[in-house]
């Protein structure tokens, strides 16, 4: 039996970060990961994921979110990548829009640069946009978009040489407190481990069943389209964007790869029974339907289509995380339902989930992530 002080399951967004942060601290660690680094059968893949610092979902993620940029700046230094590149976030939406009014209270309690913009503004500043004229919008420069599959195997290959082992394409069945450590279970052996971080996303509900019923597994399909006015949709002249209407919100990204603009719906799609049920099975309905937002805001990035990806959202009632320790045992940390805006604090919770499995409090505030919220709905 091979013992260590960590192992970290999954090796996605989180536990890739949380390898990454043990291991540089001396920590001997062991990452087990099912498929391989920067996969795209989970919630991860697809070329870019967001960062914004004016939160609409609540103000009190912008302090987590500002530790996450400095330490995906800390990724691009040590691992000379580019992971990170800032074309500023316009979001815009109909008059009841909770994007707009949250990312701009978010704005004004934190005192973040933004700049608040009417229908015509936005076609002025950025003429890609061409959004219904009762519209109003809030651009903030200090966003942008991230390389997941890039950062993902970034950190593993940085906590490797740190002296992190792994084990690819290996399959956990189950985890089991003992009085001397964690017995995890694998279909390559098993191991134990002083404490153990389950961050495996969309199978958490595995390795954690008390979670299980709070969380809901929705398919989300993401649509790249070759504008028809190519010029307008590069990272220089279109940020990356959230738009909300009536009926839809969505997101997506400038064509900065010659792959299209990518942009997806953010509402909730159809529930998925168990995470090894997704497919990449995107079709002409799911087409249709992200088709409709370029067709209302974007009609010059509305071309043919180029691919579409299925990826999961894994949800919490309450849209919010689940960082904390397990009600089981505490020497299991569990992380990951992020509800389909966790990427870019991979790079802190990173740091949050090592100092939580080495038995110590976090100077991240993580209050707003405890399971203990859900009790009251048991
Ligand atoms: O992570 O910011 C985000 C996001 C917004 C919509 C989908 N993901």
């Amino acid at each position: 039996m091979t013992t260590c002080d960590v192992a970290v399951i999954g090796l996605g967004a989180m536990g890739s970060a949380a390898l990454f942060n043990l291991a540089r601290q001396g920590q001997r660690v062991i990452g087990i990961e099912q498929f391989e680094p920067g996969h795209d059968r989970g919630s991860s893949h697809g070329e870019s994921r967001i960062i914004r610092l004016s939160y609409f979902e609540h103000p009190s993620y912008v302090p987590l979110v500002r530790r996450a940029l400095e330490k995906w700046r800390e990724l691009e230094s040590l691992s000379g990548e580019t992971i990170l590149t800032v074309t500023g976030v316009l979001e815009a939406g109909y008059p009841g829009s909770s994007i707009v009014s949250g990312s701009l209270e978010a704005s004004r309690q934190h005192g973040l640069t933004h700049d608040v913009l009417g229908a015509a503004d936005i076609a002025r500043r950025f003429p890609g946009f061409k959004v219904p004229s009762h519209w109003t919008g809030l651009f903030q420069p200090e966003g942008g978009f991230l390389r997941p599959e890039l950062a993902i195997r970034s950190f593993v290959r940085l906590a490797e040489k740190h002296g992190a082992q792994t084990r690819m394409t290996t399959r956990v069945l189950g985890i089991e407190p003992l009085g001397s450590g964690i017995r995890v279970r694998t279909d390559a052996g098993v191991i134990e481990a002083g404490s153990v971080i389950v961050a495996t996303g969309a199978w958490i509900g595995d390795f954690a069943p008390a979670l299980k019923p709070h969380l809901k597994i929705t398919r989300q399909v993401l649509g790249w389209f070759s504008p028809l006015e190519p010029s307008l949709f590069t990272p220089d002249r279109c940020p990356v964007f959230l738009l909300e209407s009536e009926d839809d919100a969505c997101y997506g990204f400038p064509d900065f790869a010659g792959t299209g603009v990518k942009t997806a719906s953010h509402r909730e799609g159809a529930v998925l029974a168990a995470a090894g049920d997704l497919a990449q099975d995107g079709g002409p309905a799911d087409e249709a339907q992200i088709r409709r937002m370029l067709k209302l805001a974007m009609p010059d990035a509305n071309g043919p289509l180029r691919q579409m990806r299925a990826c999961m959202y894994t949800r919490t009632p309450d849209e919010d995380f689940v960082i904390d320790l397990s009600p089981v045992d505490p020497r299991i940390v569990l992380a990951s339902p992020c509800s389909g805006h966790g990427f870019k604090f991979a790079s802190v919770i990173g740091e949050v989930l090592a100092d939580l499995a080495m038995g110590k409090t976090s100077a991240s505030d993580i209050s707003r992530f405890r399971i203990h919220r859900f009790a009251a709905q048991s």
